[in-house]
């Protein structure tokens, strides 16, 4: 039987995270496939080792996880070298980016299959299917060619997390020490990253979850997790955890039942939820939730209009008022909120786009009058192809397209695009793309944030001073003192780009 090799394409900067995505393949393969995974966040020259494997003649088939963004610069050239040297090798791209933008990576002519969506059942029948050389046309989530026909197969429903596979972790140990991926965050010194649930129950227009999963949502149960948490805690000395679900909070119940479980494993915690959701739980949760470990939560906040929130079709009942509320509560428990905003949508006029950035920004400084604590992540908007959304039809009309050529993807613009940072969107122009910039480089001087763990008390308080002024004054244009002062002294991270709280 023919090989795999399953390859996780550089991610972040510096130390890295448990390849879950992979991992979750993986652990669809074993006792069926024999697999070898590659890890472009600990390998030098991951090319060179994946053509040396190639080599041997014994693997065939070369799966690759593609989220949007810098895996791009690994996946598009090394599936293209690949294809290019071995051409009997099957190249298969999974998660995010395929999925998301099958035409693009299907035409390249050196991709061969996509897997839309969840791949546990999918991957290992197309495996079957290509092994007795059969025809893939009944596997779901699956997208391939057809004579120069995209072919989108249906969708599975969501399957019961319980009963996956157990995540093959000793596996990975062997090819990679497990130590390596549990850094040290705010969070602990060893710190898991742990994904315990698919999908979400909304359809926001800007998110990216929502063609993939059509508002679905479901999780593994709170005992489940907690198994698997205390094997790592027993095994690997794992002392902390870092959910990576989209939407971790979806159920009261479930967040309760974990809390429980974990509360005397002293591990402390954190997940991203709604704040509507969130705010429905009760007092005694929340405490329960702290008690446990639960040191801080990160929210799409998005905006502070209403209205935008509308536009954004946020969905349940979020509203500007709810989200000032929620800041004050949340520090009523300690629990720290992170809150994500998404500036310069697309709007009537360029006024009008202006406008609402100058309201986001006083709403952010609202805020941070509520609960200094609040941490503040601000992202220019970047359309995801939500097909039948409002926003994506306001933001074609407005002229925006995605790149026509999978090369395309990896030029310097659009890389910037992805990390939702420098958007090539017809709407914006430069002066807006500056004030949302400067505004935050001042704002995370006046407010340096609790979950850089490299900056000193001292650098605190001295990076803070530096930007009182300009914070105060409302002047945010040309911030090169504080700047300097966060990319040379005290190299301030970028969480999008060096990946969650990494030291
Ligand atoms: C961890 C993570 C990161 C980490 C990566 C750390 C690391 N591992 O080294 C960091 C922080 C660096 C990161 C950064 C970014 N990320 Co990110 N990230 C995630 C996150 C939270 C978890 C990914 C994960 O492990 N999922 C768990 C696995 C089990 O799920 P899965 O990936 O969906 O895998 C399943 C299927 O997709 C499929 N599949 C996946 N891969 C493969 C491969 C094969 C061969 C097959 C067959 C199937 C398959 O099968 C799997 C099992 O069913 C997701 C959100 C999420 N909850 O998934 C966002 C997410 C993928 N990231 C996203 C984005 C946009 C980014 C950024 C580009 C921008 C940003 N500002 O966040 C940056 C830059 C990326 C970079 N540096 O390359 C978006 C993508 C949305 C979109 N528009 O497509 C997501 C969905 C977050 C969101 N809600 O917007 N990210
Ligand atoms: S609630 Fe969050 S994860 Fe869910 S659709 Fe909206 S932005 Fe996406």
């Amino acid at each position: 039987m023919n090989k795999i090799i399953l390859f996780n394409p550089r991610s972040a900067n510096s130390k890295p995270r448990i390849p879950n995505s992979i991992l979750s393949i993986a652990a669809s393969l074993e006792g069926k496939y024999d697999y070898l995974i590659v890890d472009g966040n600990l390998e030098k020259n991951p090319l060179q080792k994946i053509i040396d494997v190639f080599q041997t003649g014994e693997y065939k088939y070369f799966g690759i996880t593609v989220m949007p963004g810098p895996q791009l610069k690994q996946a598009i050239p090394i599936s293209y070298e690949i294809k290019r040297k071995f051409k009997d090798v099957i190249i298969i791209w999974g998660g995010y980016f395929p999925s998301n933008q099958p035409e693009v990576v299907l035409q390249s002519g050196y991709v061969d299959f996509i897997i839309n969506g969840p791949g546990d059942f999918a991957f290992p029948k197309l495996m079957d299917v290509l092994e007795k050389k059969e025809k893939p046309d009944f596997i779901n989530n699956l997208i391939y060619l057809n004579k120069d026909k995209i072919i989108i197969n249906a969708k599975d429903e969501l399957y019961d997390q319980d009963n996956l596979p157990a995540l093959p972790y000793d596996k990975l140990n062997n090819f990679y020490p497990l130590k390596y991926y549990l850094g040290k965050t705010f969070l602990g010194t060893k710190t898991i990253a742990y994904h315990s649930s698919v999908g979400c129950p909304f359809s926001c227009s800007f998110c990216g979850i929502v063609p993939i999963y059509n508002a679905r949502w479901k999780g593994r149960s709170a005992q489940k997790i907690y198994n698997d948490i205390k094997y790592l805690k027993d095994a690997y000395d794992g002392n902390a955890i870092e959910f990576h679900d989209n939407n971790f909070f979806v159920s009261e119940k479930r967040a309760v039942e974990f809390s429980k479980l974990i509360k005397n494993e002293k591990m402390i915690w954190w997940g991203e939820g709604r704040i509507d959701t969130v705010n429905n739980f009760k007092d005694s949760s929340l405490e329960l939730m702290r008690e446990a470990g639960c040191r801080m939560i990160f929210f799409g906040a998005e905006s502070g209009s209403d209205e935008v929130l509308k536009q954004m079709n946020k969905g349940g009942t979020q509203t500007k008022g709810q989200i000032k509320q929620f800041a004050a509560r949340l520090k009523q428990f300690d629990i720290i909120p992170e809150y994500s905003f998404v500036l310069g949508l697309p709007g009537s006029s360029e006024n009008t786009v202006m406008k609402q950035i100058n309201e986001d920004i006083n709403f952010i400084r609202e805020i941070k009058e509520i609960n200094p604590d609040t941490e503040i992540i601000i992202y220019i908007y970047s359309p995801v192809p939500t097909t039948g959304s409002e926003l994506f039809k306001q933001a074609s009309n407005k002229g925006f397209k995605f790149p026509e050529k999978l090369e395309d993807w990896i030029n310097p613009h659009w890389e910037k695009f992805d990390l939702r940072k420098n958007p090539l969107t017809p709407w914006l122009n430069k002066s807006m793309v500056n004030k949302i910039k400067n505004f935050e480089t001042v704002l995370n001087g006046y407010y340096p944030t609790v979950s850089d763990i490299k900056l000193s008390k001292l650098q605190r308080e001295i990076i803070k001073l530096v930007s009182l002024t300009r914070y105060k004054t409302k002047i945010y244009a040309i911030p090169y003192e504080i700047k300097f002062l966060q990319k040379y002294w005290l190299r301030y991270r970028q969480p999008e780009i060096e990946g969650f709280y990494l030291e």
